[in-house]
């Protein structure tokens, strides 16, 4: 038998290791949580330093008058068709793959004697954040839904009346994309989903259907429309 000694001992060293051991787990793990923590604050601070930029090159500068008149704001969730439309708004160049947004995509357009910026800001669920910071300098709302992603149409229509509760003036545009898709919902199945009927009826709304793939001629056609819409809304301000 081993002497009592021995045994508390023993048990003086295991106690010793245990504490050793949990006090190394708890250091490893603050680093752990903190660089975690330091990535995403890192991240964050990097995708504002992206904003301010890109609002401080739109913003007015020492009161001269933008270079741009009007400030077209195009939102959706990704994967909508936003960029598709604004490529096929400024360029008859067939595009068969259009790369996903990062961070921003502004495209200028003049037409009519007209100047406008269309800005793209993506729609994935990180930058959905910054949405609405645009809004008090958009004088009109884009916002494009993809018909056939019925599966989405629900965080769409809760985007959407976020972005409408902000400023129940701003006109607003909403483009019913990818129709040419077989499970496309149409028009009527999208204003019922979106429930626009429950918009205030201080603002001026339009539901267009839209196509902007590099299939033909109804991707000119909504383009066509787009533009003569933006131009008569602008033309009223
Ligand atoms: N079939 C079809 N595909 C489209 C249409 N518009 C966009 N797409 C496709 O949808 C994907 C996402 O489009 P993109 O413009 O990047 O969407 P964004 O994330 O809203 O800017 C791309 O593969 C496009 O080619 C459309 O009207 N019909
Ligand atoms: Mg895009």
């Amino acid at each position: 038998m081993a002497p009592a000694g021995a045994f508390r001992h023993l048990s003086l060293a295991l106690g010793a290791a245990v504490a050793a051991l949990g006090s190394l787990l708890f250091i490893a793990w603050k680093i752990y949580f903190r660089d975690v923590n330091d990535s995403c604050i890192g991240w964050r601070r990097r995708w504002e330093q992206l904003l301010e930029a890109e609002l401080s090159r739109n913003a007015p500068k020492g009161g001269q008058s933008l270079s741009c008149e009007y400030q077209v704001l195009v939102l959706g969730l990704d994967g909508a068709g936003k960029s598709s439309i604004l490529h096929y708004v400024c360029s008859t160049e067939v595009k068969k793959c259009i790369a996903p947004t990062q961070g921003f995509n502004s495209v200028q357009l003049q037409d009519s004697g007209l100047q406008m910026a269309l800005l793209e800001v993506g729609g994935s669920q990180n930058l959905r954040f910054y949405w609405n910071q645009y809004l008090s300098k958009a004088h009109i709302l884009v916002f494009v839904v993809d018909s056939a992603d019925g599966l989405r149409l629900h965080t769409a229509r809760q985007e959407l009346h976020c972005l409408l509760a902000e400023d129940p003036q701003l006109p607003l545009i909403v483009l019913a994309n990818k129709q040419d898709k077989s499970d496309a919902l149409s028009v009527a199945e999208l204003h019922e989903e979106l429930a626009l009927h429950t918009l205030n009826n201080q603002r001026e709304f339009f539901l267009l259907p839209t196509s902007a793939t590099y299939a033909g001629l109804a991707t000119a056609n909504s383009v066509l429309h787009l533009k003569s819409l933006l131009i008569k809304l602008l033309a009223q301000i």
